[in-house]
């Protein structure tokens, strides 16, 4: 081969991924906002941080059945606790957290279910993941939040029925 084309190959094997990489993300970034709808929170889905346990739904904190086998838990995060902070449901439930904090940032994550959210003050935040496994997966809060931080965690417990 001549060295000229040589260094033209070179250069073409820097210069186009330079080019196709930046078009890529924009691509993925166009399929994410466009397709799969993920954006920043927007104002709806904000609520009065101040007035968090008399806003519905985070004025009755619980679990609720929302269809067979789907749940939802209203949760509200406070130093240094959430609540609820156990939730039973059978196994084979989906379950979406519905969850707010009412003072700091905090945050909760369920690494056996995949659940990793960020609780900001009066902000919404909604989560959903399916249990098949029967068993403990504990909940804590990955946002330091302040001394008793570390205190601050709770469960899931799936159940097998007879
Ligand atoms: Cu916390």
């Amino acid at each position: 081969m001549r060295r000229s084309t040589t260094v033209y190959l070179y250069e073409l094997a820097w210069i186009l991924p330079s080019i196709a990489i930046p078009v890529g993300m924009l691509a993925a970034l166009a399929v994410t906002a466009l397709g799969a709808g993920i954006h920043l929170p927007g104002r709806d889905g904000r609520i009065d941080p101040t007035q968090v346990a008399q806003t519905p739904p985070f004025d009755e904190p619980g679990l609720v059945q929302v269809a067979p086998g789907r749940f939802e838990v209203r949760m509200t995060a406070q130093v240094w606790s959430f609540a609820p902070n156990e939730i039973r449901v059978p196994v084979g439930s989906t379950v979406t957290f519905v969850a707010t904090s009412k003072d700091v940032v905090h945050g909760l994550l369920i690494p056996k279910a995949n659940v990793n959210v960020m609780l900001l003050p009066g902000q919404i935040a909604r989560a959903t993941a399916r249990f098949d496994r029967p068993g403990e997966y504990p909940m804590f809060c990955h946002e330091y939040c302040g001394i008793a931080h570390h205190v601050m965690w709770g469960k899931v417990i799936v159940e097998t029925y007879p």
